[in-house]
């Protein structure tokens, strides 16, 4: 049985992936932090069974790294551990990077010491493209990030490549945003939703915003766990995952606000507060994905749908 380590297990790709490594016939050791021990999307899925081993680690720790991948001698790592929400890193730039940029490197360097047959995939980001010059963005488009996530993405990026220099098998997914009803409610999907959800019911008088303008190429994480595994198991190299569409947060805004049948007028749902607008925004993303075999199955209006069905149910 292949056994797969996936730190940041409790998060919204963590969760699925071990759903769909569990279901492919995979033993799953997956990482959380004492601090935080967040592990509601695992109870969400119900995935819990004997294949399924939770172990406490934090990736800005290399001996902690070392202690996970000695005991557990994995065949293939999945490194989603991060600080991922773009926002909070202009805040927090150095703690940013010690998890999102760092973490990566600790773990590369417990394979290396190890075992470097382990098969290692990172977590990279569209937000390496910064605002591109050219659209849809492809893995031949310049990476010039924008933010301290972005940067802390971007060390941890050219790191993974890096360590094929020592005969490790990697592989960087450039993933574009993609969400679920596992989302963290502070990403702005899962905001508008629940935002909206509480106007209507007369919870709260309007959801509070900021940039209306950005646009981002949303997808379903569902889909895009499955196109992580298929790129591990291709070539190393770098590999894109999007949906090739993109939208304004404002089309968001009035996608879900239609949905959900509000008879205010949008408008009058939404308040927009400065501070919330970003030092540095990437203005657009929209990718080209690269993966053979891979395509997104579920749309947008369908990954709306499951948010507002799933967010009413809660
Ligand atoms: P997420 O929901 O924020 O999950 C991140 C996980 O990392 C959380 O479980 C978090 O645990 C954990 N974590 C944070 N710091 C850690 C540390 N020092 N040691 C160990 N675990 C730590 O993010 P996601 O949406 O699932 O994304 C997964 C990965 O893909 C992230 O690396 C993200 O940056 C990247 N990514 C996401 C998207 C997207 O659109 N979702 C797109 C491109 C790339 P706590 O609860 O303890 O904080
Ligand atoms: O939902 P967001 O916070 O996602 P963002 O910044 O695009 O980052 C996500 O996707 C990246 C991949 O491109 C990941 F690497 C990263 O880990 C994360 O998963 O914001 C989306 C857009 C931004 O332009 C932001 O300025 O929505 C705009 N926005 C407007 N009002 C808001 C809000 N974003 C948030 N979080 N909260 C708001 O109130």
């Amino acid at each position: 049985m292949p056994r797969a380590l996936i730190t940041g297990i409790g998060g919204q790709d963590g969760a699925y992936l071990a759903e769909y490594l569990l279901n492919s016939g995979y033993s799953v050791v997956g990482t959380y932090r004492r601090s935080t021990h967040s592990l509601l999307n695992l109870d969400r899925l119900d995935i819990y069974n004997p294949n399924l081993t939770l172990v406490e680690s934090d990736v800005s720790d290399p001996a902690s790294c070392m202690y996970v991948i000695t005991k557990y001698e994995p065949d293939e790592v999945y490194n989603l551990a991060a600080q991922s929400h773009v926002g909070n890193s202009f805040k927090n730039p150095m703690a940013c990077m010690v998890t999102t940029g760092m973490g990566a490197v600790n773990l590369l360097e417990a394979i290396r010491k190890v075992n470097s047959q382990i098969k290692f995939y990172q977590a990279s980001t569209s937000e390496l493209f910064g605002n591109a010059t050219e659209s849809p963005q492809t893995i031949l488009t310049p990476l010039k990030p924008r933010s301290p996530y972005g940067c802390a993405k971007l060390y941890a990026h050219q790191m993974t490549i890096n360590y094929r220099e020592y005969g490790i098998h990697t592989v960087c997914g450039i993933l574009f945003n993609h969400e679920s009803p596992l989302r963290g409610s502070d990403f702005v999907t899962q905001k508008v939703v629940k935002g909206l959800i509480g106007v209507q019911r007369g919870d709260i008088p309007k959801v509070v915003l900021g940039n209306l303008d950005a646009r981002r190429d949303w997808g379903h994480a569902r889909d895009y766990v499955w196109g992580m595994v298929k790129m591990l198991h291709s070539e190393p190299g770098e590999y894109i995952l999007a949906t090739g569409e993109t939208r304004s947060v404002r089309e968001l805004v009035e996608t879900v606000h239609s949905k959900l049948g509000i008879t205010k007028p949008v408008n009058d749902c939404v308040y927009i507060d400065p501070d919330l607008y970003r030092p540095a925004e990437i203005h657009e993303l929209k990718g080209q994905a690269n993966v053979p075999g891979w395509s997104p199955q579920i749309t947008f209006e369908q990954l709306i749908e499951e948010m507002i069905n799933a967010e009413r149910r809660r």
